[in-house]
């Protein structure tokens, strides 16, 4: 089988985690690298829970590159409160594991991604799961990249449901929509996992309780940091009765588009006023025939969770 190559960018909190476990469970793909973002975590932090999640995952192989640490509207990057609240204050739900003995990449973020791109063209998906920063610089140093790349799975936005910082925007999205506008029209095809969907998937108690009993170091690990996870969530968002499996999805996405029912639309990202960061269509291309990005809408529930706990708990369970 010809493995799609897939670059994780992630800023690595708990959702992050599991999308690495997604990607590493799953025989269709080959990790060829992690690249490192701001949002959950400070950028520098998430480095260090990616190359310590890929050891304890079996796959030290796996580089990780240092991204972009802030926005390019910012001098600089601190944690949210709430998101310290929601990941715990190391990104991970304060479970401890071992560091890794390796470092990052001498390479930056953009130029891994500019190469890969040039490598592997159209068998390349790029994964981002936090602010789109790292994806649009790459984009402005070598602009060739955007009809290259095979795909750009994100999660982040929302469409059809309110964003979850405000009414108009979603969390990634909002730490850098300046990013995330020069790439929804740049002409990059992008699929965006959104709010309209990533709220549909919920993971509970009951899903956590099989890693655990794998009785492995990642089962135990994945089992107790998720734990902290759903229990942020019956604070912030007790309808829901479950967390959401945000960054987990767009990598289900990525390896099997028929997942999601999807929305063909040419977006943009508002970047003035109230409104600033809401991920919306572009009144400019409403009538180009060609459109940029796939929004999903629908998703077959069911089916991703049992792709998610097949896959996770088959890597657990050797791991
Ligand atoms: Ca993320």
């Amino acid at each position: 089988m010809s493995q799609t190559k897939m670059i994780l960018d992630l800023d690595t909190g708990v959702d992050d985690a599991l999308a690495i476990a997604y990607a590493l469970g799953s025989p269709e793909i080959e990790l060829i690298g992690i690249t490192g973002t701001y949002g959950n975590v400070l950028m520098e932090q998430g480095v260090h829970n990616s190359l310590a999640i890929l050891d304890l995952l079996g796959h030290p192989e796996v580089p990780v590159f240092r991204g972009i640490d802030h926005s390019r509207t910012t001098s600089g990057f601190e944690v949210l409160e709430i998101s310290a609240f929601i990941h715990g204050k190391n990104g991970i739900g304060d479970v401890e594991i071992p560091p890794s003995p390796r470092t990052a990449d001498p390479r930056s973020a953009a130029d891994f991604i500019i190469e890969s791109v040039h490598t592997y063209g159209k068998d390349l998906v790029y994964v981002p799961t936090g602010p789109l920063a790292n994806l649009a610089a790459a984009i402005e140093r070598d602009p060739s990249i955007k009809t290259k790349i095979g795909n750009v799975v994100l999660m982040g936005g929302a469409l059809t449901v309110p964003g979850n910082v405000n009414p108009f925007t979603e969390a990634n999205i909002s730490q850098d929509p300046e990013a995330a506008h020069l790439v929804f029209t740049s002409g990059i095809p992008t699929v965006m996992v959104g709010l309209d969907v990533t709220l549909q998937t919920l993971l509970t108690y009951k899903e956590t309780a099989r890693w655990r009993d794998l009785q492995t170091a990642a089962g135990v690990f994945l089992a107790d940091m998720t734990d902290y996870y759903i229990k942020a969530y019956e604070t912030t968002a007790p309808h829901l009765g479950g967390c959401g499996l945000h960054d987990p999805l767009a990598v289900g996405v990525a390896v099997d588009p028929s997942l999601v029912g999807t929305h063909a639309i040419n977006l943009m990202c508002e970047t003035e006023g109230p409104s600033r960061g809401r991920t919306i269509g572009d009144p400019a291309r409403l009538n180009d025939p060609k459109k940029n990005t796939e929004v999903c809408l629908t998703v077959d529930v069911n089916r991703f969770l049992h792709e998610f706990m097949s896959r996770i708990t088959g890597l657990a369970t050797r791991a």
